[in-house]
């Protein structure tokens, strides 16, 4: 006989209290699944996964470890004449009642294994797909006279992925899930708004971290960006160890004015940034001050991007954000291989070309029109997300504000875009969309200064640590807050990231610090700043 066995996390947030599998014969067999998964489709495996049990299948980019007792499942489901995706489902045999998708990162093809196992370990039924291809996040080379497999990445192979995942786990559990729940950055972030837009049936919460919500500007802004540090030996070039510099002097500057010199940037939008204390003078040092030409380059990259007829593009990254992206051309960047992303985009997806395109000279406002205007797969997610407010929805949404792929403002935009359309219907949208900005957070997780974790979509402990250790509670870990606001209508006024020392938690807690729903702020109210007691939203 099977324990009804929920997590403590769960038991102290007095969510679903009652709630449980309360199912005995759960039965993890090939002929059990071949029996209910739709009828085109195929089953490629079921294994029963014991506790503490490590798994992947040939689709993953990475291995899960320390699963919950659970039977793994997947499906490949055709999704056109000519193209299909795999489902991977893990149910664990100790469920909490809930579902949960979670996505993938760039143009990524892959099961996220290792991220089903961090939610499996909550309890949830949860699932991911590969989207309908294979391939590595920076690499877009896939959708080359592939209008079919874009489609499936865009958001077929997710939606159908839930659609047929919250089935299976009704059959499994014999009842079905009592509430239904989505995390994801990135790419992940599109994903989940996408769904929210379109599908507004399919999730009652999500989590949404970094969207790249609007990839049809976003790809070639990534491509533009690096061309405007190019050519490599152009007089307006930064080299990577300027880029650098120019980085180092923006802290240098902006860390002070918001009142603490403490490393983190409380509000980049609010610094007044003097470029030229980079200009070099005749006592300067030549390997960290740019010439007027450089100067130039700098000051494209720290600005949004307009152009012809100062018409604005898309915003840039935030003050303090690493600029690396930009050295994307230079072999010794760390950046490099991110510049498919927007390179792949322009040439495979939107020019449909076998030749390479000439990525620095290119007309970018052209380019950039037409992307739009074709929106590969229906990427896009829309900002009406009305049905999905009329029916009690929930969104959480948050973004490093020192993001170095998408830039923090793409976020707030879309926001800004969706209180337009409330905005005219009365609704309020602190009651079911909250969007943070994580101070010093980069691109879905991580920092070096500032409290970042929060049990987000990608985000790991460098012990592999689960939920948030020592403050497993709604306002800490952002799951929890997502089931609190959806199941108990406990909105959250504020979350606090921490950041453990050397990130792993057993190490114990070096900084807490609450950040705000927009546009609220985080206000420093005296004592110990690495305390989040000394801290308010107003
Ligand atoms: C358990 O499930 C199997 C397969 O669905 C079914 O054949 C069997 O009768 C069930 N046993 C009980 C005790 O419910
Ligand atoms: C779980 O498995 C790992 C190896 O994958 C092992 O190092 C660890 O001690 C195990 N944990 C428990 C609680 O059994
Ligand atoms: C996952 O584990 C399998 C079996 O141990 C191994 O063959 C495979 O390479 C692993 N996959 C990854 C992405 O590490
Ligand atoms: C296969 O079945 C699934 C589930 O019913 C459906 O979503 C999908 O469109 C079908 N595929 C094709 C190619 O018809
Ligand atoms: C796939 O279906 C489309 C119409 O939906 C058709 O034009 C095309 O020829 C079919 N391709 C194959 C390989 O059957
Ligand atoms: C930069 O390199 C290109 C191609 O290698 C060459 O045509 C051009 O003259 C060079 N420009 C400068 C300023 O050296
Ligand atoms: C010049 O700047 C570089 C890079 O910041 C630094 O490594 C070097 O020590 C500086 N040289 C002097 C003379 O200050
Ligand atoms: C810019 O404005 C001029 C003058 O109004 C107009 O002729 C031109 O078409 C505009 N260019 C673009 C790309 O919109
Ligand atoms: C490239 O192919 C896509 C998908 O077939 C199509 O929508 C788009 O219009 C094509 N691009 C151009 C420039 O023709
Ligand atoms: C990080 O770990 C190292 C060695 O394990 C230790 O010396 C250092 O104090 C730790 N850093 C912090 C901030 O605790
Ligand atoms: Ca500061």
């Amino acid at each position: 006989m099977q324990s009804l066995n929920l997590l403590p996390v769960l038991a102290a947030l007095a969510v679903g209290a009652s709630a449980g599998s309360a199912n005995n014969n759960l039965t993890c067999s090939s002929s059990f699944f071949s029996s209910i998964i739709p009828s085109n489709a195929t089953l490629n495996y079921v294994n029963h996964v014991p506790q503490n049990g490590s798994f992947g299948d040939r689709w993953a980019n990475e291995n899960a470890t320390a699963l919950p007792e659970g039977c793994a499942v997947s499906v490949n489901v055709p999704s056109s004449n000519v193209t299909g995706y795999n489902i991977a489902l893990f149910l664990p045999t100790s469920w909490n009642t809930r579902f949960m998708a979670t996505g993938s990162g760039g143009y990524g093809g892959y099961t996220s294994w290792s991220e089903m196992s961090r939610l499996a370990q909550y309890g949830f039924a949860v699932i991911s797909t590969d989207t309908g291809h294979s391939s590595g996040e920076p690499d877009g080379r896939w959708a080359y006279h592939h209008p079919e497999m874009v489609i499936d990445w865009a958001w077929r192979a997710l939606h159908g992925s839930v659609v047929i995942g919250k089935d299976l786990t009704a059959s499994y559990y014999d009842q079905p899930a009592e509430y239904s729940y989505y995390s994801g950055c990135s790419t992940g972030g599109r994903q989940g708004l996408k769904e929210i837009q379109a599908f507004p049936e399919d999730f009652d919460g999500a989590l949404i971290g970094a969207p790249a919500w609007d990839i049809s500007v976003l790809a070639p802004f990534v491509a533009w960006f690096g061309a405007q540090n190019s050519p490599l030996n152009s007089s307006h070039h930064l080299s990577y160890d300027l880029v650098s510099a120019l980085r180092s002097e923006i802290v240098r500057q902006c860390d002070p004015q918001d009142g603490l010199t403490d490393g983190i940037i409380m509000d980049p939008r609010a610094c007044d940034f003097r470029l030229e204390a980079m200009l070099c003078k005749s006592s300067s040092n030549s390997s960290s001050c740019l010439t007027p030409a450089q100067m130039e380059t700098a000051r494209r990259l720290i600005s949004p991007w307009v152009d012809v007829n100062a018409t604005y593009v898309f915003p840039t990254f935030p003050l303090g954000a690493d600029l690396h992206i930009a050295s994307f051309d230079n072999p010794s960047a760390t950046g490099t291989q991110w510049g498919s992303l927007g390179t792949d985009w322009i040439q495979y997806w939107v020019l449909n070309q076998s030749e390479s395109i000439d990525w620095v000279n290119l007309n970018y406002y052209d380019v950039t029109e037409l992307s739009a205007s074709i929106n590969p797969g229906d990427a896009v997610a829309g900002v009406d997300i009305s049905k999905f407010q009329q029916r009690g929805g929930k969104i959480i949404h948050y973004h490093g504000y020192a993001d170095e792929f998408i830039p923090t403002d793409h976020s707030r935009n879309y926001y800004d875009h969706v209180n337009q359309v409330f905005a005219q219907s009365g609704v309020d949208l602190d009651d079911f969309y909250r969007f943070f900005q994580i101070p010093g957070m980069a691109h879905c997780y991580s920092s070096d200064t500032a409290p970042w974790y929060i049990a987000g979509s990608l985000q790991n402990l460098d012990d592999n640590s689960f939920g948030v250790p020592g403050y497993d509670d709604r306002h800490h870990n952002s799951i929890l807050a997502l089931l609190a606001w959806t199941e108990k209508n406990e909105a959250p006024d504020y979350l606090i990231p921490t950041k453990y020392n050397n990130d792993t938690a057993s190490q114990g807690v070096e900084i807490q610090r609450p950040v705000c729903p927009y546009p609220k702020k985080a206000r420093y109210t005296g004592g110990d700043v690495k305390s989040p007691d000394s801290w308010k939203c107003a």
